[in-house]
């Protein structure tokens, strides 16, 4: 075990409703793509907060506690969410088709950055230059797959009634042929 390592990422995870709101909202468009996109698991539609790369598996332990502590047990709340525009990443040349995440009571970007903050202090995360866009990724483009037919015309709106996050949790990212598969490996739930 000594000197293993995993990819690591915290993310905020989202009603179930919403999942399956995304889950709608994405089918027209995987058909539309004639095959260029591959939808992210169902499961797995996740924000991504702060993504910490490859880290030692003895990290996981702190990692939980410091991710604890920023959630205070519990006690935190991330309401005023909802789905905002859908969004083409990186908007040059789309790896991938994600909905924009709108933050109207500034909690989420309160969590990200008090999240960040704890996470560079204990050496695991660079906080990035560019300014936190929260979003959910729907769908990857396929290796060889070409979305500029879709990525050319206006998309639907996701439905946009507001919400509030379930958790935030630290999972490892398992890389593999048909797309990664992500393993919750600690999970701090928010105030409802
Ligand atoms: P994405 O959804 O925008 O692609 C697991 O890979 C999660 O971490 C994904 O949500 C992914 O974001 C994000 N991620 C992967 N590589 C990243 C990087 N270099 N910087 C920031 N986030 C990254």
């Amino acid at each position: 075990m000594e000197g293993q390592r995993a990819r690591l990422f915290v993310a905020l995870d989202l009603p179930a409703e919403v999942r399956a709101e995304l889950i709608a909202w994405r089918a027209p468009l995987l058909v539309a793509s004639d095959a260029a996109l591959r939808p992210v698991a169902d499961e797995a539609l996740h924000v991504t907060l702060c993504f910490l790369g490859q880290q030692p598996l003895a990290a996981v332990e702190p990692l939980a506690a410091a991710i604890a502590e920023v959630t205070a047990g519990g006690s935190v709340a991330v309401g005023g969410l909802a789905l905002g525009a859908p969004l083409w990443l990186p908007r040059r040349r789309p790896h991938a088709l994600t909905v924009a995440l709108r933050d109207r009571d500034g909690a989420l970007g309160a969590l990200q950055g008090a999240l960040a903050a704890a996470l560079a202090a204990g050496g695991w995360f660079a906080p990035e230059e560019r300014p936190y866009l929260p979003h959910v990724t729907v769908a990857r483009v396929r290796r060889g797959g070409d979305p500029r037919a879709l990525a050319r015309r206006e998309l639907p709106a996701p439905p946009t009634h507001a919400f509030a996050g379930e958790a935030v949790t630290l999972y490892r990212s398992h890389l593999g042929g048909g797309g990664a598969r992500y393993e919750a490996l600690a999970r701090e739930r928010l105030r409802r």
